[in-house]
Order: C-alpha cells, then sequence, then structure tokens
C-alpha cells in the first residue's frame, strides 16, 4: 500500500536539545504540577520530566494508531490478568533515546536524574513470571511494529509490599495509585456494561440474559513505546465504576445497605491484585475480575472492529486476541455470547469465529493452580456463560465422537478452565520446548490427540532494552564499544562477541563492567541491611517467588552444608560467597513462609559468625520487585535455577540472568534446557534429576529417606537445623520442615542434594581460575540472543496471529 506522507509527519519535532527539554520540564513544572523551581522536590521534578518524556511518546502513538487504521492492520489483543511493568519513566526515556539528553537537562536543574528514577513506584499489577513476560511482550510488539493492545484491569492495589519482622514475612498494601501515575490517560468515554448474576428470560424465540448486578468498566491507556520510538502501543487497563450512584429508592426504603451495593461492587471489583500464584481458590471476586476483563476488553474489540467493517464474519481476518493463561479463558463463552445474542449469529459460525481468533498459552503444570470453577458458583455468577460453556461441551462431544468419556469441559460439577481454553482456541503452547512437551504429554493428551498440531512451543524471552541497555550500563557500554550499535533490535548479534571472549584485554574490561555492578550492589547491601559484602565475593543470586517447586529450601540447606565445612577448615582456600535471596511468598503459602523464615534465621547465624567472616553471608533484602532484578541481575556472578524438574514451565529470570553474563547452576528444566543447548555444557553448571527421573524416583516411597541416610552432609545439615542451631530461641521451631524433608519430600530436595552441593564445588572450582570463569561469564552472554522477547513475538506473530509488522 502507498503510504500517505502526512501519516508519518511528527506534529512536534522529535530531536531534542537539552535546552528544548528543558524548557518543557520547567513549563510541566509550572503548569501541570503548580510548583516554583526554588520549591520543587523530588517528587515534583520526577512527574515534571515525566510529563516531558510522555510528551514524546504521544506523537509515536499517535502516528501508529493513524497508520493501523489507514492501513487497516491485523491487531494482536493480549490479555492478561497481569502486566508487572515496573518503572517506566527510564525505559520511555531510554527507547526515545533521550537518556543523556535528559540527564543534562536534570543536572542544569540541580537535580540527579538516578534520584527521580528511584523516586517511581513500581507498577506491580503482577506476579512473578506470566505478569512480568506479558511487560517484556507488550515492549517487543512496541519494538517490532506489531499492531497490538494490552487488555489488563487496573489494579487500585498492586502486588503487597513484604517486610520481615523477626524474619518472618509481613504483607502490607502496596499503593502505587496514591501518588499521580503520570504515564496514563484516562478515558472517561471508553466504558462498558459488565453484567453478573441475574436471569436468562426468552425475549421472541431468543435466550437474554438479565444480570441483576452490573458495573462500568473505564478505560485508562498508557502508550508503550518501542526501541527508538518507531512505533508505539497501547495498554489499556480498565477500572471499574458503579452503574448507578446510589439508589434513592433503595435509601428511602430503609434499605441503606442494598443501596449502596452497586458501589460497592464497584469500589472491590478493581481493588486488589489476587497474591496467590499457587494455590487455585473459587473466589466467587477472582471469577468476576475475570470476566470484568473479558468483557470490556471484547466489548472494545467488537466496537473498533465495527467501526471500519460490518461483517463479524470477517473478524477472524483483522484480529487476534492471546488468553495469558486460562484466567481470560472466559473469552471464549463470551465471544460467542456477544456475536449470538448482541449480532443475531448463529452458534456454529460464532464458535467458528470465536476460535479462529483465539489462541491460548499455558503457564503451568501445577494440579493446584489450574483453574476451575464449582458449576454452581460459575452458573450463580455467569449464568448465560455456563449456558453456553455446555454447548460447547456437548458440540465438541459430537463433533469428536472418540472422545472419552473422562474428558471435557464440564465434569463432576466443575468448569474446567483449562479444557475451555484449548478447545476454544485455534492454537495453545506452551513456553519452553520441555514444557511444550509436557502440555502435550501430561496435561492435555487426549485432547492433543483429537487436535494434533493444536499445541506448539513458543519458548519464552526477555526485552533486552529494559534487562541489558537499561538495568546494566557498563555491559552495554562494552558490547556497544565491541560490536558497534544495534544489537538491541538485534540480539543474535552478540555472537559477534565471541571472538573477542579469546582477548584478555576485553576480559579485563568485562570484569570491570560486573565488578563495578558488584560494588554498587555491596553499598546498597551496606545501606539498606547493614552488612558488609565483599564485591570480590561470589555474588551467588536466586531470585524468584518462594514456592516448594522452585527449591529454595535446597539453595539454604547446601549454604548451611558450606557453611559447616568452612568452619571445620577456616584457613582453607575457599571461594568467598554471598549467598542472595529474594522473593515473596503468597499470603496463605505457611510452607514457602516457614523457608523464608529459615533462611533469614540461617542468614542471621553464618552473618554473624566471626570464624567464617566474609567467606560467607547470607543475604535477603525484603520485597523483591522488578526494580530489585534490575539491581540485583547485573551484579550477580551465578544464577541459581534448581527448581525440581519438570515443575517450572520456563523461567524467564534465567534467561536475564545469561544475557548480564552470570552463568547458570540449574536442573534440566523449563527453559534451563535451552539455556545449556545455546550455552554450551562447558559454561553452564548442570546436576539432579531429570522430569523422567523424578517420575521414576517418586515411585519410591522412602527416596528420601535413603537419600538423607546415604549423605553425611545432609545429614549434618538436618541435625544441624533439627537441634535449633539457627532458632536457639525455639530449638524446635523446624522440626516439622525437618520431618518433611524426611517423610514427605515431594519435591525431591533429599536426592538432589548431593549433586547440587557437588554441582557447588564445581563453581568454586571455576570461579577460582580467573580466566576461565570470565570466558564463561561472556559467552553467557554472547549466546543470549536466542532469548530476547523479539524472537518470541516474531513467532507468535507468524506462528499464531498471522500478523505482519506496519513498520
Ligand atoms: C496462577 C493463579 C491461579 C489462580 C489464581 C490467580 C493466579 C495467578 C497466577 C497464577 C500463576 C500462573 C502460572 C505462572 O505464573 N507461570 C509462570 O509463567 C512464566 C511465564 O511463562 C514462566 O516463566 C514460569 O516458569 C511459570 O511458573
Amino acid at each position: 500500500m502507498e503510504r500517505n506522507a502526512l501519516l508519518d509527519k511528527p506534529v512536534t519535532d522529535l530531536s531534542l536539545t537539552p535546552n528544548v527539554l528543558k524548557a518543557d520540564i520547567l513549563r510541566h513544572l509550572t503548569f501541570t504540577i503548580g510548583k516554583d523551581a526554588a520549591n520543587a522536590s523530588v517528587y515534583d521534578w520526577r512527574m515534571a520530566l515525566s510529563f516531558a518524556i510522555r510528551d514524546r511518546i504521544v506523537e509515536p502513538w499517535f502516528a501508529s494508531t493513524r497508520r493501523t487504521w489507514a492501513e487497516d492492520h491485523k491487531r494482536v489483543y493480549y490479555l492478561s490478568m497481569e502486566f508487572l511493568i515496573g518503572r517506566i519513566l527510564e525505559d520511555a526515556t531510554i527507547n526515545l533515546g533521550l537518556q543523556d539528553v535528559a540527564a543534562a537537562a536534570m543536572a542544569e536543574f540541580g537535580q540527579d536524574i538516578q534520584d527521580l528514577i528511584e523516586d517511581e513506584p513500581d507498577a506491580a499489577l503482577g506476579n512473578g513470571g506470566l505478569g512480568r513476560l506479558a511487560a517484556c511482550f507488550m515492549e517487543s510488539m512496541a519494538t517490532l511494529g506489531c499492531p497490538a493492545y494490552g487488555y489488563g484491569i487496573r489494579y487500585e492495589h498492586g502486588l503487597f509490599r513484604q517486610r520481615f519482622e523477626g524474619g518472618r514475612q509481613v504483607e502490607t498494601p502496596e499503593d502505587w495509585l496514591k501518588q499521580t501515575h503520570p504515564w496514563e490517560f484516562a478515558r472517561p468515554e471508553a466504558a462498558y456494561t459488565i453484567g453478573f448474576k441475574g436471569q436468562i428470560e426468552t425475549r421472541a424465540g431468543a435466550e437474554v440474559w438479565v444480570p441483576s448486578e452490573t458495573v462500568i468498566a473505564e478505560a485508562h491507556d498508557t502508550p508503550v513505546v518501542g526501541w527508538q520510538g518507531k512505533w508505539a502501543n497501547t495498554l489499556r487497563l480498565w477500572s471499574a465504576k458503579p452503574t448507578t450512584q446510589f439508589d434513592l429508592e433503595r435509601f428511602n426504603r430503609g434499605d441503606y445497605t442494598a443501596a449502596a451495593e452497586p458501589e460497592t461492587l464497584a469500589r472491590t471489583l478493581a481493588r486488589v491484585l489476587y497474591p496467590d500464584d499457587t494455590t487455585y481458590q473459587g473466589k466467587e471476586l477472582r471469577l468476576k475480575q475475570e470476566f470484568f476483563l473479558t468483557s470490556a476488553a471484547l466489548q472494545d474489540i467488537i466496537r473498533r472492529f465495527l467501526t471500519s467493517h460490518s461483517d463479524l464474519k470477517l473478524l477472524p481476518k483483522h484480529v487476534a486476541i492471546q488468553m495469558n493463561d486460562t484466567h481470560p479463558a472466559i473469552a471464549g463463552p463470551e465471544l460467542i455470547r456477544l456475536l449470538t445474542d448482541d449480532h443475531g449469529i448463529g452458534f456454529d459460525e460464532a464458535l467458528t469465529i470465536a476460535r479462529a481468533c483465539l489462541g491460548y498459552t499455558n503457564h503451568t503444570l501445577l494440579p493446584e493452580a489450574l483453574e476451575r470453577w464449582a458449576t454452581f458458583t460459575f452458573g450463580n455468577v455467569l449464568p448465560r456463560h455456563m449456558q453456553i460453556v455446555e454447548r460447547i461441551d456437548s458440540w465438541h462431544r459430537r463433533a469428536y465422537p472418540n472422545r472419552p468419556h473422562y474428558v471435557g469441559i464440564v465434569k463432576h460439577q466443575e468448569v474446567r478452565m483449562g479444557e475451555l481454553a484449548f478447545i476454544m482456541s485455534h492454537k495453545v503452547n506452551g513456553v519452553s520446548a520441555l514444557h511444550s512437551d509436557l502440555v502435550k504429554k501430561s496435561l492435555f493428551p487426549e485432547l492433543h490427540r483429537l487436535h494434533p498440531g493444536r499445541i506448539i512451543n513458543q519458548t519464552n524471552g526477555v526485552t533486552p532494552r529494559r534487562w541489558l541497555k537499561m538495568a546494566n550500563r557498563p555491559l552495554a557500554g562494552l558490547i556497544t564499544d565491541t560490536i558497534g550499535s544495534g544489537w538491541e533490535a538485534d540480539l543474535d548479534r552478540l555472537r559477534e562477541l565471541e571472538p573477542h571472549v579469546e582477548d584478555a584485554g576485553f576480559r579485563k574490561v568485562f570484569d570491570a563492567a560486573k565488578r563495578e555492578n558488584k560494588v554498587e550492589l555491596a553499598n546498597w547491601v551496606k545501606a539498606e541491611l547493614g552488612v558488609s559484602v565483599s564485591p570480590d565475593a561470589l555474588f551467588d543470586v536466586q531470585i524468584k517467588r518462594i514456592h516448594e517447586y522452585k527449591r529454595q529450601l535446597l539453595n539454604i540447606l547446601e549454604t548451611i552444608a558450606h557453611w559447616h565445612k568452612v568452619r571445620s577448615d577456616p584457613k582453607g582456600n575457599w571461594v568467598p560467597r554471598v549467598r542472595i535471596f529474594g522473593g515473596k511468598a503468597a499470603p496463605g503459602y505457611a510452607v514457602a513462609k516457614e523457608i523464608i523464615r529459615l533462611i533469614n534465621d540461617v542468614g542471621q547465624v553464618i552473618n554473624n559468625d566471626p570464624q567464617t567472616g566474609d567467606l560467607l553471608k547470607v543475604i535477603y533484602p525484603a520485597n523483591y520487585n522488578v526494580s530489585m532484578a534490575e539491581r540485583l541481575i547485573p551484579a550477580s556472578d551465578l544464577s541459581e535455577q534448581i527448581s525440581t524438574a519438570g515443575k517450572e514451565a520456563s523461567g524467564t529470570g534465567n534467561m536475564k540472568f545469561m544475557m548480564n553474563g552470570a552463568p547458570t547452576i540449574g536442573t534440566l528444566d523449563g527453559a534451563n534446557v535451552e539455556i545449556l543447548h545455546e550455552v554450551g555444557a562447558d559454561n553452564f553448571f548442570l546436576f539432579g534429576l531429570t522430569a523422567d527421573e523424578v517420575a521414576l524416583r517418586r515411585e519410591d516411597p522412602d527416596h528420601s529417606k535413603k537419600a538423607i541416610e546415604a549423605s553425611q552432609p545432609l545429614q549434618d545439615v538436618l541435625q544441624m537445623i533439627a537441634e535449633g542451631r539457627f532458632s536457639p530461641d525455639e530449638p524446635d521451631r523446624y522440626h516439622g520442615l525437618v520431618h518433611r524433608v524426611w517423610h514427605h519430600d515431594y519435591f525431591l530436595v533429599a536426592a538432589d542434594f548431593d549433586a547440587y552441593h557437588a554441582a557447588q564445588g564445581e563453581v568454586d572450582r571455576a570461579y577460582r581460575d580467573r580466566d576461565r570463569w570470565l570466558k564463561m561469564a561472556a559467552l553467557n552472554t554472547a549466546r543470549s540472543g536466542f532469548f530476547s522477547s523479539d524472537r518470541t513475538i516474531r513467532s507468535y506473530m507468524s506462528e499464531i496471529w498471522s500478523v505482519k509488522s506496519a513498520l
């Protein structure tokens, strides 16, 4: 298509000098914030800078939207209950290429831009991997010029804040919207009514849903700008408003609580992010949140489609909808409902249209995290959808007469959201090679047989703009000095570093870059925790949600074994280590909380042991979040990815460490398998049972007892914990925990202990050989190109969405 030159012409000039930007900042400080430079606080300056930067995004944003309309591009709609964005200011500034100009402008106002950057609270609208992946995908879609909208919920409170009291996790509400959030635009005109409960009535032969509760979903748009500002997409988050402000009639009748019901529902709906990604609980409010997001998104999608088209049969040609896990899986029935009940299309045709639009990504195999709703709850909250789900299920049963009787969407009075999402999608994907294989073999074996080719793999990735360019300036600078610029959007080019790895001069600078990050982290640890750590020590880091399957317990047990060994020979040639932990436990997950307490208790003892001193420290800063990851990962020497094989769907932190030159100690799980493949066995510390061996080992009811009896170091460690060495004020604090390792060790901590201990010994040996270590570290960076989320998104675009770049 011929490009209209006007579309590409920016209204304002993006090429900026510090003086132009300075004028803009001052204008915003004065007229938007209403402050005088003489008494502006860091917050005021951050607001002024953020608005000045935001102005620069609006241009590519409008241009992108105009071009999408003018060229009638197919659009991607990414539906996700979580977007774990983190801070926005620095990311946007870097993608616009304004970091130096902005720093210079702020310096002239006497402000250190770093202070402003760190003043911004994280947008923490997610729990962990799944939400952070959605944020990386948004950035990559913008970078690649893939016309896309992210749809989510504008939670008033993001993931809780974590504190430690006596080593125990204490949660407090997160409050990111207390201050002005300068990145969004409220769109009160983009509002939809969302219904719940009520009855189905038959009117003129047609079924009509008459909800008894309603709320309004109101849009808030955040532009997401890609690398070099060439394209920008929209993250549209919905907040809830009451349909009727107040029911005066009911109030006058004395029914005060009922009068306030619409307001109460609206106030609770988007109030808080569910913080438990471990165990699924059939909570009605969660189902309402899921429907709220999904219905608002689908109404918005159809409205936009009908602005320029009239035949809804053509929807799949113009619209691709991705369901991020089953959380928005109500999209299948809701799309059918809108097409049939509101637009008069027949059921079979509506089902065909819906399935051609929808794709489903599975992110977990853990049975306890799989969503299924009691038909009672589901039918009560969404009575019309219950009918449609049953109709989909019986259609599928008839269409596939070979379907075994035990397979289906509605079974044992439950609606299984995985099966629903599968049947309503044209493509189902796992998030790493191993995981996708297990999705076929163990999660949906029968559906896979009935629909061969529907399940595909899309190995996760992370955005190198945030996780390398922004988070690790020293290394990013070295990369650009060595291979030139352009790698940021073409990460396979990091391979060009490989020949330099043999160059001692290059290794020296690589080492210096890592050290600079480590010194900075050491200073931060001192300031935050009051613990001194040496930047010459090996920084060994495990940061992720606390889960039994991720095995932070294995890590801390091995830490104790190591401590025990060092104490027995304090003059030995030990590699000094700092074992760093970070992560939150779901508030109701007692076992995970016990592990947190143990790590902190062990840290107390080890960090105050004069015999081991600088040789071993245990550091666990509270409230791990995206910003903390950006600080820790570039300063890491060793990446801990030690989940029980078969349990971690992919992992994405593992990729960030690799990019930042930290070799992995890990099991053959999730994307570790592909990291090992890319980096080579010489540059990866592999240990532990494979997924198949795990399954076999579990058949022996005494596997943990046998493993412990065969391992003196593990016996000693468990003995020390059981005796109260780390809880002298309450010696039996960990009796339960020790008992579980002996007798109920589902995640095979004991079975993998010796192999992990040995692999840690390998790490020490490799670290002592400076040249060997630096080569390993640099090769990890050089071979990490595959893990750019640009590669992942290109693959979704061609294999699932059939969307072309608009650039
Ligand atoms: C589950 C649930 C259950 C219902 C209540 C709310 C809720 C919220 C979150 C989740 C977790 C979904 C699974 C998840 O986060 N999976 C992670 O996805 C990452 C991105 O694909 C992947 O790297 C991690 O290995 C995987 O654990």
